[in-house]
């Protein structure tokens, strides 16, 4: 279903560049089935009857939106079964010398032809409801991506800036590297920005703190990813922190405990 045994060479490349780009993840037998379920999940056809904790498009909607699911592991088998694996799980974890790992969020994300843009941002700036605010993200491509598919793209060592708060728009902002440039000018910081090419079933690793965005898609074809966010097995709900994605998730916060209870945040993976 999925493969991989990272090597020492591959978490030195992460631990340098702030991601790991491998062009072999996904058997590529599950591809198309992957493929066949992004439809009903963004006509609101949900397979176990639970919907997804944020969708922000469906169809008859504007087409050159990017389309984004969250949590779409709540509302379909398939999509679980691989934004859950345990390898996604010990590989983040190895890559960001965790114990383990909770998966925080997922996302399903579809951009079509002239599909717009995603804004540079920090994956980690929008968990500060979280103790400790990290993150770390596994992005499976299911489309073969270049730079005119719209594909992620990074800018190299940026996990070793800082973190910053998340500002300006998410989705579609017209200059999608406008956050980027104005942290990068204000802290004298260089520019080095990587495009993650990779075949359908390829993957790539990036840190919570690691800048990265997307273009606009020029190409004629559809780019599809299933992407999960993951977390130290053992993080913590913060007792008073309420930014970022706080209102969607803090919900799950059960009474008297700061724990992340696997109903909501799956444990992926754990040492031992
Ligand atoms: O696929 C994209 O365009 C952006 C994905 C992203 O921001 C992420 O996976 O953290």
């Amino acid at each position: 279903m999925i493969n991989l045994e990272l090597n020492q060479n591959q978490i030195n490349q992460f631990n340098e560049n702030g991601f790991l780009i491998i062009d072999k993840f996904i058997d590529l037998e599950f591809i198309e089935k992957l493929k066949s379920r992004f439809e009903p999940l963004f006509k609101g056809e949900f397979e176990t009857g639970i919907e997804p904790d944020e969708w922000n498009w469906k169809f008859g909607d504007p087409e050159d939106l990017t389309r984004q699911i969250c949590n779409g592991w709540k509302a379909d088998h398939l999509i679980k079964q691989f934004v859950c694996h345990e390898i996604v799980g010990k590989s983040c974890s190895t890559l960001m010398n965790w114990g383990g790992a909770k998966l925080v969020q997922d996302n399903v994300l579809w951009k079509p032809p002239k599909g717009k843009t995603l804004g540079y941002h920090q994956d980690a700036a929008y968990d500060d409801w979280l103790i400790p605010q990290t993150m770390m993200t596994c992005w499976m491509s299911l489309d073969n991506t270049s730079e005119k598919t719209g594909t992620l793209e990074y800018v190299k060592g940026s996990h070793k800036w800082g973190l910053q708060p998340p500002k300006g728009e998410f989705h579609s902002p017209e200059d999608y590297k406008e956050q980027l440039n104005l942290f990068a000018k204000e802290n004298n910081k260089e520019i080095d920005i990587v495009y993650v090419e990779v075949p359908a079933g390829g993957v790539s690793f990036h840190h919570g703190f690691t800048w990265h965005g997307s273009g606009i898609n020029t190409s004629d074809e559809h780019r599809r990813a299933i992407v999960s966010h993951c977390v130290p097995y053992d993080a913590k709900f913060h007792p008073t922190n309420d930014g970022g994605t706080a209102k969607t998730y803090k919900k799950y916060k059960q009474n008297n405990s700061d724990e992340l209870d696997e109903k909501y945040f799956p444990l992926l993976w754990k040492k031992n």
